[in-house]
């Protein structure tokens, strides 16, 4: 498949299956569901979508435990399901990216099943040491595991289920860039690499004393030889488009990762932006996000890859919370709040990432208990802060801000049972304002998030702006609004945000006061006619101008 960079005016739209259709009541959803709604994803306009894992799996990390990288698990649906999901996407010009774990695999692996086995061929695909070090977990606990088998511990950067594979080992990486292939030649279109900036891990293990041991595995000391590497023998062949998860990353190494000239990966997803609401990177903590640090992170990324290497734009994933209930309003001002977000995002240089759910303004569902929480990360974390003694009644009020499991409620299809999500039982709760955000309604109501996304889209397409673009921040220090401008030899757009639930008001920049100035965009009806200095902003208003 010709990659011939679709990417770069391109938008992603985010499934996460299990939450996204299901069509047979079973509670969870699966291929036929995503095959079903199709037409809406077409609509939107976006040009691929990326499906998080739906190989054989013990679920133990929804679908990131992976048992058989070959095999579609039967939750899902069949290999044939799959093909047909293939050829009914490229019916509709969409690209399927689809989602690969090479940092580790399921203990329920063949691989770790036999591998256990000292004497096994498959004991050198894992990471065995005689000794742990002090290493911690991204769930919470050691990062590593005895096996009574292997009279050795094993390395496990996430759940005990998620064994580190060896990438030292060229059989081990001969196997994944073979898996590679499989799936190129099923027709799929490009990869999301799961932490693949962990890969790479030190020569010798040895203690933190000053953090969780994550600053000896990250960017690691082989990852831009594995990923040449990967590149050559199983991207590049089959002309996939890859986006590169890098799990508390550097931007002189996506620099690299990203680069213009494709040695590596085609974009590279990284966090910075989303950690603006951890005091002293503290996740586990209710707290309200600082938008002076969220200004500075993307002018660092904005101008530290343009003309260098290419950015993937998020608010959203399965793994973080919805962005209206973060960063902007879940009540009078929610849908005025979730488009200005999306301007705000989509306004920037890189290729942009909608999640499921997202397009339509859906919020956190505000779990009431931990009964309602799914998520082994969330679980962890309970317990956890239990064990601080912290109160239950203050852990759900910060699991109700952080967890994941805030993106994983069912996607909120109409005003039916299970907001016709499913029949059956639903493996997580509905959020309970589906009656009043759903797909249906979205899509009925001219004035909704869905046709600013829509549009946002269209524009991508129709101004080179947004692609080429460069980028200049006018009010850094602001605490609750961004005004940024992108520019090239053409074109000028300025995109203003008020990120508060108080009208303000700002002074144009004086290349904007002028007439000619084009309102491209605008979340609140009134044209903005910039001819004088000042211009005041409603609560959550986003604006583009043009010239
Ligand atoms: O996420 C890795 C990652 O960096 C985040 O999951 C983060 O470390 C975690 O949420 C703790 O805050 C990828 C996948 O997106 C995630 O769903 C998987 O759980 C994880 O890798 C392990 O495969």
């Amino acid at each position: 498949m010709n990659n011939n960079n679709w990417w770069k005016n391109g938008v992603i739209y985010q499934i996460y299956p299990k939450s996204f259709q299901d069509t047979t009541g079973s509670g969870t959803g699966d291929i036929q569901g995503i095959i079903k709604r199709l037409d809406y994803i077409q609509t939107l306009g976006v040009d691929g979508i990326w499906i998080t894992p739906m190989y054989l799996s013990p679920q133990i990390d929804n679908g990131y435990d992976i048992a058989n990288y070959r095999e579609i698990d039967p939750s899902y649906g069949t290999m044939a399901d799959f093909e047909q999901l293939i050829a009914e996407a490229h019916k509709r010009n969409i690209k399927i990216v689809m989602d690969m774990v090479f940092n580790h695999s399921s203990t329920f692996h063949q691989w770790f099943v036999e591998g256990e086995d000292p004497n096994s061929e498959y004991h050198d695909y894992y990471i065995w040491r005689e000794e742990p070090t002090n290493w911690q977990s991204k769930f919470g606990g050691s990062a590593w595991k005895w096996s009574d088998k292997a009279q050795k511990y094993y390395l496990h950067l996430f759940a005990p289920e998620q064994a580190d594979l060896n990438w030292e080992n060229p059989k081990l990486r001969a196997e994944l860039f073979s898996i590679c292939q499989f799936w190129a030649e099923k027709g799929i279109d490009g990869l999301r690499l799961d932490v693949v900036n962990l890969i790479s891990k030190p020569e010798h293990f040895e203690n933190d004393e000053i953090g969780d041991g994550r600053r000896f595995y990250t960017d690691g000391p082989k990852i831009h030889q594995y990923l040449q590497e990967l590149n050559q023998k199983a991207l590049t062949p089959f002309g996939l488009m890859t986006v590169g998860e890098m799990s508390s990353t550097q931007l002189s190494h996506c620099q690299q990762y990203a680069n213009l000239a494709g040695t590596e990966l085609s974009m590279t997803f990284n966090f910075h932006h989303l950690k603006v609401d951890y005091p002293y990177g503290e996740k586990w903590t209710y707290a309200q996000p600082d938008y002076v640090e969220l200004k500075s992170i993307f002018n660092y990324w904005q101008n530290g890859m343009h003309n260098r290497a290419w950015n993937a734009l998020f608010w959203c994933n399965h793994d973080q919370p919805r962005i209206v209930s973060r960063f902007g309003d879940e009540g009078e001002y929610r849908t005025i709040s979730a488009k200005m977000l999306a301007m705000l995002l989509h306004g920037m240089q890189g290729t942009p990432y909608i999640y499921q759910g997202e397009e339509i303004g859906m919020t956190n569902p505000n779990f009431s208990t931990i009964e309602a929480y799914r998520d082994v990360e969330s679980l962890n974390a309970y317990q956890a802060l239990l064990d601080k003694r912290y109160e239950s009644s203050k852990i759900l009020q910060i699991l109700g801000q952080k967890s994941r499991d805030n993106s994983r409620t069912p996607v909120q299809w109409d005003s039916s049972l299970n907001a016709g999500f499913s029949t059956g039982t639903p493996w997580i709760d509905v959020a309970k304002n589906y009656l009043q955000i759903n797909v249906e309604q979205a899509i009925a109501d001219k004035n909704s998030v869905f046709y600013t996304y829509q549009t946002l889209i269209a524009l991508r397409k129709q101004l080179a702006i947004f692609t080429d673009g460069n980028y200049h921040d006018y009010l850094p220090e602001h605490p609750s609004i961004w005004v940024y401008q992108r520019q090239t030899e053409t074109e000028k757009l300025l995109v203003i945000a008020n990120l508060a639930k108080q009208s303000q008001q700002i002074e144009l920049p004086t290349e904007w006061q002028h007439q000619g100035v084009i309102t491209l965009l605008n979340n609140y009806p009134e044209q903005i006619t910039a001819t004088t200095g000042n211009l005041v902003l409603q609560p959550y208003q986003g604006i583009y101008l043009y010239q």
